[in-house]
C-alpha cells in the first residue's frame, strides 16, 4: 500500500500502489518515510571512517580533538571514502566488462549462442588493439581480439590502456603529464584499495590522481571494452521504435521482467522466448505469449538493441512486481533492491537469481551458464511460464505507457545529422558554432528517492527550451522516456532553433544512447566533435556538460569522475565531501587547474538547468562562437 502517494509525482507508481491488488506491499517509498530520522552528519559529509579497527572515528574539520585516532584529518577521510567510491563503481563496471570478454571469446571460437554481428565495428577495435586485419578471417580477428581485450585487466607493465589513444592527443599528454593514464583495468583498482587502507595515502590531492586513474581506466577501459564488444556480438544500435512504462506489461501473456546488467543473459532470454517450443508451453499453460520487458540497464540494452519495452528504472522495480502481473523477476547483478523478494511475496512472482555472485533470500537461484546459454535461458524462461497459472488478481496500468524512439550510438549520431554521404559530425558543429544548438547536455545515471521523480524532466524542459540538445543514458533515460520526452514530437518543447534542427531531421530532442556502460559512448561522441574542428582542441573546450542528477549507486561516481578526468564538467545533487573543507574545494573549483573540469553540486532541479546552461554559454564564449 502506499498512505502517500501524493509524494510520488510517477503516475503509473500512483496507479500500482493505489490499488487493493499492493495493499500490502511496502516499497521505498515507506521505508524512506519509515525512517524518521535524518542521515547521519558524519556519513553524509563523507567525514566518518571505518578503515581500521582504532575507529570508527567521526571527525569534525578544524577540531583538534576530532580527528581520526591515527590523526587523520576530514579532507583525508573524505577523499579516502570518495576514492572507494570511485573504486567500487569502477570495480562493478570491470567485472560485467570482464564477463562480456569471456562471452565474446567464446563467440569468437562459434561456440556459444551469440556471434559476431558487426564486423566493421571489430575491424576498428582491432585496429586500436594493433591486431592486423586484412585477409584475415573474421573468426581470427575476433579471437585475436578477445585475447587482447582480457590481457587488458590483468595488465602489469606499466603502458597505458590500449583505447586510451582514442582521446585526444592533447588529452592523452595531459595524462602522462600527470600520471594519471591507467594501466591495468584491475590493477587500478587494486592500487586504489590499497592506497587507502589505513596509513598508505594521506594525502587529499595524491588519493585523486589514483581516483582519476581508476575512474579513467572504467571510462576508457572497462566500460568502453563492454560497450564495444557488445555492439559488435549482438549489434550496434540503431533508432527504432518501442514503448517503456508498466504498461507495457501484458495480461493475456506470461510477463517476464530480465533485471540486472549483464547483456549476455538478456540476449539469450530473448532468443530464448522465440523458441517455438517455449511459446507452446506458454499456450499451454493459457497465456498467448511470452512478453519480456527490462528493468534499468539490462532493459536499456535489449531496448536499443531490439526494441524489447522497458517496465521501469532503478526506483520502479518493486511496483513493477506490485502489478502481481509478473511471473518471474529474472535478476544477475547490480542495482538490483534486496526488497523485491520482499515484494514478490505477495504474489505468485518469483525472483530469479542467476549469477553466483548475486543471491539473495527468498530468491531462486537458476545459474545462468554463458556456454550452455540458450539452454539455461529455456531452463529460467520453463519456471516463469510454469508460473503463469497461478496469477491472481493483478492491475496493469494500460495507458501508461510512451513511444520511445531509441537506439542513437555514436556512430547513428554520426549519419543522423549529416545524411548517408556525409557521415560526421560536421553538422552537429556546424549547428553549435552557428549557434542554432547551443551545446550539448548528458544526463546520464539513476534515479532514488531523495528527489521528486519528475527531476530528469524538469532538468531537461528547461535545457531543450534554452536550445541545448540532451544525450541520455541509464535510468535517466528511462525517466525521459516516460516523460515523453524520447520521441520526436517532443521537438515541440524545444527554443525555436533546436526544434527546427530535430524537426528537419526527424529525431527526438533527447537522445537515448544506452545503459551506463555506454556512458563510453559519450566519450567517443566528445572526441569526435573535437576532432571534425572548430570547437577547440580537447573534450574541455567543448560546450558540453553532464548531470547525474538523482545518482545513486556507486557506478555513477565513477562515471562522473571519468568525465571530469576526461575534460568534462559534470553536476551532481549532492556528494558525500561536504564536511572536508580543502577537499571539497579540490573537487568542486581545484581539478579545473588540472585537468580542466571539476564537480559542480546544485540541490534543485532547475538550479543544476541553470548551471548547465551558464557552464555551456561561457564554453561558447571562450571559443568565439558567441556572437
Ligand atoms: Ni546505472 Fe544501471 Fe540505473 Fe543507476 Fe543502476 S541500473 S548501470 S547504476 S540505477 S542508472
Ligand atoms: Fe580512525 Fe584513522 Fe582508523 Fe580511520 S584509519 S578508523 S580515522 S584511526
Amino acid at each position: 500500500g502506499c498512505e502517500g502517494c501524493t509524494d510520488i509525482t510517477c503516475v503509473s507508481t500512483q496507479q500500482v500502489l493505489s490499488q487493493d491488488v499492493a495493499k500490502n506491499v511496502k516499497t521505498a517509498y515507506d521505508r524512506v518515510k519509515a525512517r524518521g530520522m535524518s542521515a547521519c552528519l558524519f556519513g553524509s559529509s563523507g567525514t566518518c571512517c571505518r578503515n581500521c579497527n582504532m575507529g570508527p572515528c567521526q571527525i569534525i574539520d578544524g577540531v583538534d580533538d576530532m580527528l581520526g585516532i591515527c590523526g587523520a584529518t576530514a579532507d583525508t577521510v573524505a577523499a579516502r571514502n570518495f576514492a572507494r567510491t570511485v573504486a567500487a563503481g569502477s570495480a562493478a563496471h570491470t567485472d560485467h566488462a570482464r564477463e562480456m570478454v569471456k562471452g565474446f571469446i567464446e563467440a569468437a571460437k562459434g561456440e556459444g549462442l551469440h556471434q559476431i554481428k558487426d564486423v566493421d565495428k571489430l575491424k576498428k577495435l582491432a585496429a586500436d588493439f594493433g591486431i592486423v586485419t586484412e585477409e584475415r578471417e573474421v573468426k581470427d580477428i575476433a579471437l585475436e581480439l578477445g585475447e587482447k581485450a582480457l590481457a587488458e585487466f590483468g595488465k602489469q607493465d606499466d603502458a597505458p590502456l590500449s583505447m586510451l589513444k582514442r582521446a585526444t592527443p592533447k588529452r592523452q599528454a595531459l595524462w602522462q603529464k600527470l600520471g594519471i593514464a591507467p594501466r591495468g583495468i584491475d590493477r587500478e583498482v587494486v592500487e586504489m584499495m590499497h592506497r587507502t587502507h589505513m596509513g598508505v595515502d594521506q594525502e587529499y590531492h595524491n588519493l585523486m590522481l589514483q581516483a582519476s586513474r581508476t575512474a579513467l581506466s572504467d571510462g576508457w577501459g572497462a566500460s568502453m571494452l563492454s560497450t564495444e564488444l557488445t555492439d559488435i556480438m549482438f549489434g550496434t544500435p540503431v533508432p527504432r521504435r518501442a514503448i517503456v512504462d508498466l504498461g507495457v506489461l501484458k495480461l493475456d501473456q506470461v510477463n517476464i521482467t530480465v533485471h540486472g546488467h549483464e547483456p549476455l543473459l538478456a540476449e539469450a532470454l530473448c532468443i530464448a522466448a522465440q523458441d517455438p517450443e517455449m511459446l507452446e508451453l506458454a499456450k499451454k499453460q493459457g497465456a498467448k505469449g511470452i512478453n519480456l520487458a527490462g528493468v534499468c540497464c539490462t532493459g536499456n540494452e535489449i531496448l536499443m538493441r531490439r526494441g524489447i519495452p522497458v517496465a521501469g528504472g532503478f526506483v520502479q522495480q518493486e511496483i513493477v512486481l506490485a502489478t502481481g502481473a509478473v511471473e518471474a523477476m529474472v535478476v544477475d547483478v547490480q542495482c538490483v533492491m534486496q526488497s523485491v523478494a520482499e515484494v514478490a511475496k505477495n504474489f505468485h512472482t518469483d525472483i530469479i537469481t542467476t549469477n553466483y555472485r548475486a543471491k539473495m533470500p527468498g530468491g531462486i537461484h537458476i545459474q545462468f551458464e554463458e556456454h550452455e546459454a540458450l539452454n539455461s535461458a529455456k531452463q529460467i524462461l520453463t519456471h516463469a511460464i510454469k508460473n503463469f497459472k497461478k496469477r491472481g488478481k493483478c492491475f496493469i496500468p494500460k495507458e501508461t505507457k510512451m513511444d520511445v524512439v531509441v537506439g542513437f550510438s555514436h556512430e547513428t549520431i554520426n549519419t543522423m545529422l549529416g545524411g548517408r554521404f556525409r557521415a560526421s559530425y560536421r553538422p552537429l558543429n556546424d549547428n553549435i558554432i552557428n549557434g542554432r544548438i547551443r551545446g550539448v547536455a548528458a544526463i546520464v545515471g539513476c534515479d532514488n528517492f531523495k528527489l521528486a521523480d519528475d527531476t530528469h524532466e524538469t532538468i531537461v524542459r528547461e535545457l531543450l527550451k534554452n536550445n541545448i540538445l540532451v544525450l541520455a543514458t541509464g535510468c535517466a533515460a528511462t525517466s525521459l522516456g516516460k516523460a515523453g520526452l524520447l520521441n520526436p514530437e517532443a521537438a515541440r518543447f524545444c527554443g525555436d532553433s533546436l526544434r527546427e534542427v530535430c524537426e528537419t531531421v526527424g529525431m527526438p530532442p533527447v537522445l537515448h544512447m544506452g545503459s551506463c556502460v555506454d556512458n563510453s559512448r559519450i566519450l567517443i561522441a566528445a572526441t569526435e566533435m573535437v576532432r571534425q574542428g572548430g570547437l577547440g582542441d580537447d573534450i574541455s573546450d567543448l560546450p558540453a556538460i553532464g548531470t547525474a542528477p538523482l545518482w545513486m549507486s556507486e557506478k555513477a561516481v565513477a562515471i562522473g569522475q571519468y568525465f571530469v578526468a576526461s575534460g568534462a564538467q559534470v553536476v551532481f545533487q549532492n556528494l558525500p565531501i561536504s564536511g572536508a573543507k580543502n577537499f571539497n574545494k579540490y573537487l568542486t573549483e581545484g581539478l579545473m587547474g588540472e585537468v580542466g573540469a571539476h564537480w559542480n553540486i546544485a540541490s534543485e532541479p532547475l538550479e543544476i538547468a541553470r548551471i548547465m546552461i551558464e557552464k555551456i554559454e561561457a564554453k561558447r564564449d571562450a571559443l568565439g562562437i558567441n556572437k
